[in-house]
C-alpha cells in the first residue's frame, strides 16, 4: 500500500500575525516575517483508509475527533487531485504540541507536502500556500527555510529573505511550561480584533515593522533586528492584554528570562527574544554567545528545558522503509 511521509519544521515570527481579514478563509490581516527552525519537526504520514469510510487524523498516536483544522486544507487539495479517497493522516511532533511552539504550522505544512507528493500533483507554490492558510495562517511560512516574508498584499506570497547559509544565527527555545494553552490563537485573534483598543494601531504599524525587519535582515544587523522584533512582540502582547477578557500568555518564567536576556545584552552578548501564543521564549543569538546564554538561562531561571537549534530548510519527503 502506498504511504507518503513528509517532514516540515516550525517557524517563529519576528514580525507577527495576530488578527484575520476574515474568519471564513482564515486569511491574516497583515504581513509577517519568520524564521524556520531546524531540529524541531512535524512528521506526517498519509495513506488510503482501507478500514473505514471516513478520514482519520492522529496526532502523536492519539486520534483527533475534531477534524475542523485539517478538513479545509484536505477539501481544497482533494478538489485539485479529484481523489475521493478517505485518508489516514498520522502526524507526530518531536516537541510539545499546542503550547506556543507553532506545531499547527509545521503539522499543516508537512501534511500539504505529503499530500502533494502522494498524488503526484506538483503543486504550484501559490496552491500550497492556499492549502496551508486554510489550516493555519502561519503554516505557509513553514514551506520555506531561513528568514521568510509572507506578504498579505501580494496574495500571501512567501519568499526567502536570507537562507541559513547567508546568516547562520542560533535559536534557543526556552520552555517555560508544557501545559497546552487555554485560549487558542484562533480564539485569541478574534477576541483581540473585536475588543482591543490597540488593534487598529497594531494593524497600522505592520508596514513599518516589515520594512524595518527586512532591512535589518538583509544587512544582518542583529541590533536593529532586535529593536523591531522585541517591539513588535511586546506590542502584540499589549494588544492581547488589552483585549476583553485579557489574554495573557507570558508567565513568571517568561519574564525572568527577559530579565536575564537584558543582563546578557548589557554584558556585550548579541541576542534578542520573541514570545508567541504561549509562555515559551525564543532567543535568537550570535552562535559565539550560545553556550553562555544557555548556561545563564538554565542556572538563573526556572525554565524546564532549552532546545538549541539553528535555522532550518523547507519541507521534504522521507522514505521510511
Ligand atoms: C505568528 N501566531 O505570526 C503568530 C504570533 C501566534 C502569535 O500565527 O488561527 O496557529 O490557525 O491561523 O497560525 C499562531 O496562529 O493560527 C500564530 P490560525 P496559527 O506566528
Amino acid at each position: 500500500m502506498k504511504e507518503t511521509t513528509a517532514i516540515a519544521h516550525p517557524n517563529f515570527a519576528l514580525v507577527k500575525y495576530w488578527g484575520k481579514k476574515d474568519s471564513n478563509q482564515n486569511r491574516p490581516a497583515m504581513s509577517s516575517i519568520s524564521i524556520t527552525v531546524d531540529s524541531m519537526q512535524s512528521k506526517t504520514k498519509i495513506f488510503k483508509n482501507k478500514l473505514s469510510n471516513c478520514h482519520q487524523f492522529f496526532i502523536n498516536g492519539k486520534e483527533e475527533t475534531d477534524l475542523s483544522r485539517i478538513y479545509p486544507s484536505l477539501f481544497y487539495l482533494s478538489e485539485i487531485s479529484k481523489s475521493d479517497d478517505y485518508l489516514v493522516i498520522q502526524s507526530e511532533n518531536n516537541f510539545p504540541t499546542s503550547s506556543g511552539l507553532a506545531s499547527s504550522a509545521s503539522g499543516i505544512a508537512s501534511f500539504v507536502t505529503a499530500y502533494d507528493a502522494h498524488y503526484d500533483l506538483n503543486l504550484e507554490m501559490s496552491n500550497k500556500i492556499e492549502a496551508c492558510i486554510l489550516g493555519s495562517g502561519s503554516a505557509p511560512r513553514s514551506l520555506i527555510g531561513g528568514f521568510v516574508l509572507m506578504d498579505h498584499k501580494n496574495n500571501y506570497s512567501c519568499t526567502q529573505v536570507l537562507s541559513k547559509a547567508d546568516w547562520p544565527v542560533d535559536v534557543l527555545i526556552c520552555l517555560a511550561s508544557k501545559e497546552t494553552k487555554k485560549i487558542s490563537s484562533r480564539q485569541g485573534m478574534e477576541i483581540s480584533k473585536r475588543t482591543s483598543p490597540l488593534y487598529q494601531d497594531w494593524l497600522c504599524r505592520n508596514d513599518k515593522d516589515i520594512s524595518l525587519a527586512l532591512e535589518a535582515i538583509k544587512e544582518k544587523d542583529m541590533s536593529r533586528l532586535e529593536n523591531v522584533t522585541e517591539e513588535n512582540c511586546n506590542f502584540m502582547h499589549e494588544v492581547m492584554k488589552t483585549s476583553k477578557p485579557p489574554i495573557i500568555y507570558m508567565n513568571e518564567v517568561t519574564h525572568s528570562c527577559v530579565a536575564e536576556i537584558e543582563n546578557l545584552r548589557a554584558s556585550g552578548h548579541k541576542l534578542f527574544y520573541t514570545v508567541d501564543a504561549g509562555p515559551q521564549i525564543k532567543i535568537i543569538c550570535d552562535p559565539k554567545s550560545t553556550n553562555t546564554i544557555k548556561d545563564t538561562i538554565a542556572q538563573k531561571t526556572d525554565v524546564i528545558d532549552i532546545i538549541h537549534t539553528g535555522l532550518g530548510g523547507s519541507p521534504r519527503i522521507i522514505d521510511e522503509n
